[in-house]
């Protein structure tokens, strides 16, 4: 069994990470404006403002921990093998909390909040400390060239070649945690379904594109998961 698993802010939530589209208005979208803070065009009006909402959230997550869904998700990746089996792990969120959680080679398809790229040398780097306009590349050294290595919204994806082939080899396409509004994440599914390949939606409750799943699971993530998983 060859399983892809796109997971979203909503596996992150119980880690205290927040989401972006909480109904509950508590998300993280809801106190900033994503079109405002995560655009390019943002960046280039007011990098301050920019620095300061991942500093935040860098910050928040260096406290964070995983909990049990992305745990369960490394033992699902770390056993498969043994059954024959292979999981492949694309994941809409920038942090790291699959990878503390004991998985391996996740697919960061909108980039990752702890490293920074130059936008003259295009060196990426680690980055656990605030990011500030004064911030100095460690490569070329110049200042104030470094941003959040991070997709924005208006900007392509990352590894897009690597997800689709990765697509068009699973039997089973098993969606965690998200909200299914941001695109081409959000068209996933479709790609999955127009290849008869069995398709599976966890979530605290049904996403836009719900409809689309063959099966849908509902609950919190660190009850869920464990339980499909096992
Ligand atoms: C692009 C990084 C072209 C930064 C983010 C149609 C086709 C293609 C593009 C578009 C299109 N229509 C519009 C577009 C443009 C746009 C888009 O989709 N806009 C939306 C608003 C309509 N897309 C883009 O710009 C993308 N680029 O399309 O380039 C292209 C296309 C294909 C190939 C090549 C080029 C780039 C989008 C990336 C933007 N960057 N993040 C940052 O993080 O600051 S997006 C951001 O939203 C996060 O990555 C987040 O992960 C992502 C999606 O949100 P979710 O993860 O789903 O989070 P959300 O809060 O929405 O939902 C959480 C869910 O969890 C909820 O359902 C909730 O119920 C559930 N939940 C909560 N608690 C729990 C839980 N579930 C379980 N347990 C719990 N405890």
């Amino acid at each position: 069994m060859r399983i892809f698993v796109l997971t979203g802010a909503g596996v992150s939530a119980e880690s205290g990470l927040g989401t972006f589209r909480d109904k509950s208005g508590t998300g993280l979208w809801a106190r900033f404006d994503p079109m405002k803070l995560a655009t390019p065009e943002a960046f280039a009006r007011d990098p301050a403002a920019v620095h300061e909402f991942y500093n935040f959230r860098r910050r928040n997550l260096l406290d964070a921990r995983p909990n049990a869904a992305h745990l369960a998700l490394a033992r699902l990746q770390r056993e498969l093998p043994a059954h024959g089996g292979a999981m492949t792990l694309v994941t809409q969120n920038i942090d790291d909390l699959h990878e503390r959680g004991g998985a391996r080679d996740v697919v960061h398809m909108h980039g990752e909040l702890l490293k920074a790229r130059c936008v003259t040398c295009r060196a990426i780097a680690a980055q656990r400390s605030d990011l500030t306009a004064e911030s100095h590349c460690a490569s070329c050294r110049r200042a104030g060239t470094l941003r959040p290595h991070v997709v924005w919204f208006g900007e392509t994806p990352l590894f897009m070649e690597d997800i689709c082939a990765a697509l068009s080899d699973a039997t089973l396409f098993v969606s965690i945690g998200t909200s299914g509004s941001v695109y081409p994440a959000a068209g996933f599914v479709s790609h999955a379904r127009a290849r008869g390949v069995r398709s599976c939606e966890i979530n605290l409750m049904p996403s836009d594109n719900a409809s689309v799943f063959d099966e849908r699971r509902y609950g919190a993530a660190s009850d869920v998961v464990p339980a499909w998983v096992s």
